[in-house]
């Protein structure tokens, strides 16, 4: 850790899990795009540190209470034998507090289990299976869940008409001057009228399913040396959703052959035999507990979710690059255009993708 900064909001929290900068190692860890995550580790423990974001998670502790509720529920399917997965303990802080604020900054501790692995892009298509059956069974387990019981962590997260607004308030303000440079594009998001007024039909008559909203590849552990998943981690936007969505966001990010901020836009291709692996897995997954509806609806969300996180990286690119983490300039401009292409291969391959999931 060179940054000082972060060295100082360390060397405070630290004490709080009964260890301190001199006696830990700390490292960052996985690639998320809000939340700050480090390894820590001592010669008595390791755990996984992170810091939430709470400009994006406006209240912390109903992110740790969704997923200590969340995590009951799984271990008690565990016991039951109808979760095979590990639940992702969350560990409380000195006084036995779930959370720990310095300066007004949020941290939590998570478990760290060894031997494990995150992926970023699938390798095989039993890989894919793997990765649709892990999503798909914690979804299944969750399906007695009480969802009035989760908070709703952030409102109308994957709301296609409320992502349309954003984006059209922000196009009203041009805050940054960039709108010019990327006018084609968000005249490209506008023109989708069809698409938007076929999901807010869909949306109207789709049973809603406690979701996690975050299904992308790297939000598995693996193990070592099973090489299977053993866990679903971040549980951040577990919330009541449609499993259109969770299907959805598989596709964005194992079905490309680029990643989301990959600029080689020529090369990208839809992986159709990954499609089909993460189609046939997750809707086994359900054991027949999926309605016709469902499994039709999921076309769509493999077309939504990368539409939806396209114009939210555009929104925020014009906003001025204020909520998802960039490295440079242009990186939200780019994984906008990345994943408006995307969206633009799967619209015109609907056919062959229907063909798939209902083979
Ligand atoms: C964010 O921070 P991370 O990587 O868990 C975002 C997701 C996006 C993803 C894109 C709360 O997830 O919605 O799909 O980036 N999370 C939030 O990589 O906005
Ligand atoms: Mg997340």
């Amino acid at each position: 850790m060179n940054n000082l900064v972060e060295n100082n909001a360390l060397s405070e929290v630290l004490p709080f899990y009964h260890c301190s900068i001199k006696n830990s190692k700390v490292s960052a860890l996985g690639n998320g795009l809000i939340n700050q995550t480090y390894l820590v580790k001592s010669i008595e423990q390791s755990f996984v540190l992170q810091q939430i974001n709470h400009h994006v998670f406006k209240e912390p502790t109903q992110v740790i209470n969704n997923a200590e509720l969340i995590n009951k529920h799984l271990q008690a399917k565990k016991e039951n034998g109808q979760y095979s997965l590990e639940p992702m303990w969350q560990l409380t802080a000195k006084h036995n507090s779930p959370a720990v604020i310095v300066n007004d900054s949020y941290w939590r501790a998570i478990q760290f289990i060894p031997n494990c692995y995150t992926v970023e892009a699938v390798a095989t298509t039993e890989q894919a299976h793997q990765v649709a059956a892990a999503f798909g069974q914690f979804t299944s387990a969750l399906s007695d869940f009480p969802a009035n019981q989760l908070a709703e962590i952030i409102p109308d997260f994957h709301h296609l008409d409320s992502r349309i607004a954003q984006l059209k308030t922000v196009v009203a303000k041009d805050p940054m001057n960039r709108l010019s440079g990327c006018q084609n594009l968000v005249n490209f998001c506008f023109e989708q009228v069809n698409f938007i007024k076929k999901v807010a039909e869909l949306v109207a008559v789709l049973p809603v399913q406690v979701t996690h909203n975050d299904t992308k590849i790297n939000n598995l552990l693996f193990n070592s040396e099973s090489k299977k998943p053993i866990a679903v981690i971040d549980l951040d936007t577990c919330m009541p959703g449609f499993i259109m969505h969770d299907f959805g966001d598989m596709v964005r990010t194992c079905c490309s052959t680029l990643p989301e901020d990959g600029v080689a836009l020529e090369d990208m291709q839809i992986r159709m035999d990954i499609f089909e692996a993460l189609a046939e897995s997750y809707i086994n997954s359900f054991a027949g507990n999926i309605t016709q509806l469902e499994r039709e609806s999921l076309i769509i969300g493999a077309q939504l979710l990368p539409f939806m996180i396209g114009i939210r990286f555009l929104t925020d690119y014009i906003d001025g690059d204020h909520y998802f983490h960039t490295q440079h300039a242009t990186h939200n401009i780019e994984r906008a255009k990345n994943q408006l292409h995307f969206f633009h291969l799967l619209h015109h391959s609907e056919d062959e993708l229907t063909r798939i999931i209902t083979r």
